[in-house]
């Protein structure tokens, strides 16, 4: 039974690099990177120790991020072409990494065949895969949920030339939203992830803006959609690698987590960042909130999915970079990476995170080139980089002899939780440290435990290992930290400890 288990909930805690095509890799020299680019830079991730990878979108698509699409069986013409996807792919394969993209179910392009064709007139028939309204019906209810104090949404309703009624785009006139109250829509979404899990073979799907599908007020058609979506694909793909991007309250996110196996956890990024900047562990009778919060909120979803997975992240393509948050403070990056990779779940590194770069809004400046060395013919350079200008500093050529730079810690860390069962499949408890700057918590598995301590705090601090602490005894690991023989641990500013009993 055990066993069981293990197997199953081991295909989905795979170590996840979250790639954006356009910055990582260019093949060609047009400045842009693409799927060739990639493919060659495949060895580098290996090296790395990543198990699977999420390309954000690889469609044809008008925009730069392109999230949104013109054509969902194509690959763009500037990241290649299938046959190069179907080349990255099996080369993927073949080195044990699985590969999942960005799916974007909500809206499409205004340039999708679909929507050309739905703006024709009441009597096409692609007239409902999106949501059409007369302005005077919207402005009528506009009206009278304003009575009723409701917010203003007449900025998602767009025209389009030629036509007197309007449609619906929650996030803007380029992103018409989909009518998913036709069933036709829901046939070619299914059509469109057979396609890539049987014809192309991809390992699965990150579902983008996944509480959007049937707009405010229609949570609960929302969740069953999800399920619906989930068995679809898993009777075509058993094993199929879902993750979704419910970006909102944990309360609303939990009963996502029937249809969506695993979700973004957004809260426990800002969490980790707000501990390390305060050097205070926001105690409450002396123990880590976010710790508690962490095994509340865990427990609230694995009521509802018993082999749900939390996806734990620091930073993503749409958030200020973990080095900006911290303030380039190097000890204190460091040390968010022992957090990311010592916590349960699927650990998701967003591109250039492992070597520290920087990044803040606006958006195109969270997605800056990867720098891979100035004199790297695989340097993209279709922006110019605000963040990011130093590259012979922040770059793999430079970080990678360097032992104590932060990719060879990543590559550490990495290597540590791969070699470690209980950092993957371990429960979480809390430790009553007794000092606000001291953050703990145990990690427990089939028999064997860590314990691991971290000073957040800008002074060095004690830990003694008295009951129900004395068996901590093995060191695991250890940064800016030291253990003697009386069973004192000594953690210096922003220090870490793990120790096996
Ligand atoms: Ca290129």
């Amino acid at each position: 039974m055990t066993k069981t288990i293990t197997k199953s909930r081991e295909r989905h805690h795979e170590i996840t690099y979250q790639v954006f095509v356009q910055s990582f890799a260019d093949s060609n020299g047009d400045g842009i990177g693409d799927i060739s680019g990639l493919t060659a830079k495949l060895d580098y991730l290996v090296d790395l120790g990543i198990e699977a990878i999420w390309l954000m979108p690889v469609h044809k698509s008008p925009s730069y991020h392109k999230y949104d699409v013109v054509d969902y069986k194509s690959v763009h013409p500037d990241y290649g072409t299938l046959e190069d996807f179907q080349a990255f792919l099996q080369k993927a394969h073949v080195l044990g990494i699985k590969v999942i993209i960005d799916f974007i179910i909500n809206h499409t392009s205004t340039q999708h065949p679909w929507f050309i064709e739905s703006s024709k007139g009441t009597d096409n028939p692609y007239r409902n895969y999106y949501i059409w309204r007369k302005k005077s019906d919207i402005e009528d209810e506009i009206y009278k949920k304003k009575i009723s104090k409701d917010s203003d949404n007449l900025t998602q309703w767009h025209t389009s030339t030629g036509n007197d009624e309007m449609y619906y785009g929650f996030f803007w006139g380029g992103m018409p939203d989909l009518n998913h109250d036709n069933h036709k829509v829901f046939d070619e979404i299914v059509e469109i992830g057979r396609f890539w899990l049987e014809n192309i073979g991809v390992d699965g799907f990150r579902l983008d803006a996944a509480k959007h599908i049937f707009g405010d007020g229609r949570e609960k058609d929302n969740h069953k959609f999800w399920e619906k979506f989930r068995s679809v694909m898993q009777s075509i793909k058993p094993d199929v690698y879902i993750v979704g991007e419910v970006w909102d309250d944990v309360k609303a996110v939990v009963p996502y987590a029937k249809g969506i196996p695993s979700l973004f956890n957004f809260d426990l990024s800002v969490s980790i960042f707000d501990t390390l900047m305060k050097g205070d562990t926001l105690v409450d009778s002396k123990t880590s909130l976010f710790i508690k919060t962490l095994i509340a909120n865990q427990s609230l979803f694995t009521k509802v999915n018993s082999t749900y997975v939390d996806a734990i992240f620091l930073s993503n393509h749409d958030q200020k970079r973990t080095a900006s948050v911290l303030k380039n403070r190097k000890n204190k990056i460091k040390q968010a990476v022992i957090m990311l990779f010592t916590l349960p779940g699927r650990p998701y590194i967003y591109y250039g995170e492992e070597l520290g770069m920087l990044g803040d809004k606006p958006d195109e400046y969270i997605r800056e080139p990867f720098s891979w060395g100035n004199d790297s013919k695989f340097q993209t350079s279709w922006m110019t980089p605000k963040y990011n200008k130093n590259a012979k500093r922040v770059s793999v050529e430079n970080q990678l002899s360097n032992p104590y730079s932060i990719l060879n810690f990543y590559k550490n860390l990495i290597k540590l939780r791969k070699q470690t069962p209980v950092l993957y499949f371990g429960d979480l408890k809390e430790v009553k440290s007794g000092n606000n700057s001291v953050l703990g918590y145990i990690r427990s598995w089939e028999g064997q435990s860590v314990l691991i301590l971290h000073n957040v705090g800008n002074l060095t601090e004690e830990f003694s290992l008295t009951k129900p602490y004395a068996n901590y005894s093995r060191i695991l690991f250890s940064f800016r930290s030291a253990l003697d023989k009386t069973g004192y641990v000594t953690l210096s500013a922003n220090g870490t400890i793990l120790l096996m009993d």
